[in-house]
């Protein structure tokens, strides 16, 4: 009872921050990403009646504490799902996402396990269905199942069934890339976890960021279908900052961003004074990523690699959904 899957990280151009009930991961709004071509995560999951309980390895180390719990709470999902409470598992699992990049390897990682997990102890879900068992092992995860541009609907039912993410469009609809902008200097990180807690338990301005999801979401949806960059771009590049703008009002207050963050943030926006279409978003951390047009490339990697503080640009194409190897 052995299955190998592979699955992308994504970037979110509209954020998902906030939860209305934290143990089944639901949204308090609607979220939409990019899946990414450069940043995987691949996982065997092996059910084994010899075992007494889940062994998972990281890169090939042993993973304890508060990450392997997540995993075996994870899989018991996937028991609970199959009716085989007491089979457990073997999981191997190779991480391709630079952390220093600042993506999620959640995102990747729960979406990886779940899709080996489910298929090695024979349910055969459909992708919505494995969407939504996704979510709660990571909420952004759930938007990794499929590729190219996927919607998170945040659903309105107290158990969670209509809380899952659906296809918005593939990802050979649009060629549109993303540099990752890894910063030198590291600062203590609250996690999105707590991060988004205390906004929503204390930020007077939460009720503005939820106020204005549902017109970003349709207009960021029309753009994508038609292809506008600019649209696209500015719509994400508001959201993010929204998100941002929340963070600063929470009591107590912080921010994800670091001196090198405005500083990337401020080239972005001299790119465009100057011609060069590109747009910022930025999650819970202080590294930036960057929405541009393969026919900018080479322009764009050069003036952000050229910024005091940058330590590495990493390029990324749309990517696909999840994969059995
Ligand atoms: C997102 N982030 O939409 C937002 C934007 C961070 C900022 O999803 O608690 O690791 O596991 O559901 O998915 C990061 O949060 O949080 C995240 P949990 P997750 O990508």
């Amino acid at each position: 009872m052995k299955a190998t899957a592979k699955a992308h990280t994504n970037i979110a151009l509209i954020k998902y921050w906030g939860k209305r009930d934290e143990a089944l991961i639901l949204p308090t709004n609607s979220s939409l990403s990019l899946t990414l071509d450069g940043f995987c995560t691949t996982t065997t999951v092996d059910f084994r009646a010899d075992l007494t309980k889940d062994r998972f390895m990281l890169d090939d180390q042993p993973v304890e504490g508060e990450a392997y719990r997540r995993v075996t709470k994870f899989l018991d999902l996937v028991r609970q799902l199959a009716g085989k409470e007491n089979l457990f598992a073997d999981i191997h699992s190779k991480n391709d996402v630079p952390t220093a990049a600042g993506f999620a390897s959640s995102a990747s990682g729960f979406a990886a396990l779940a899709a080996a997990g489910t298929k090695a102890i024979g349910l055969d879900l459909g992708n919505q269905e494995l969407s939504r068992l996704t979510r709660q092992g990571s909420g952004s995860a759930c938007r990794s199942i499929f590729g190219g541009f996927a919607e998170w609907e945040m659903g309105s039912e107290t158990d969670g069934s209509d809380s899952f993410a659906v296809p918005v469009a593939p990802a050979e609809h649009w060629d549109i890339r993303v540099a990752a902008v890894v910063l030198s200097s590291t600062m203590k990180k609250v996690s999105s976890r707590a991060g988004m807690k205390r906004t929503v338990e204390t930020s007077p301005f939460y009720s503005g960021w939820i106020d204005t999801i549902p017109q970003d979401l349709n207009e960021i949806k029309q753009a994508i279908h038609a292809k506008d960059f600019d649209k696209t771009g500015s719509i994400a590049e508001a959201n993010c900052l929204k998100m941002h703008a929340t963070t600063l009002a929470a009591n107590p207050p912080f921010t994800y961003w670091h001196d090198t963050t405005i500083r990337v943030m401020q080239t972005v926006q001299e790119m465009r004074e100057n011609g060069i279409p590109a747009y910022f978003t930025i999650d819970a951390g202080p590294n930036v990523k960057v929405l541009y047009l393969p026919e900018n490339e080479k322009n764009i990697e050069t003036k952000l690699r050229s910024i005091p503080g940058v330590s590495d640009v990493i390029l990324s194409k749309p990517g696909q959904g999840i994969s059995y190897i």
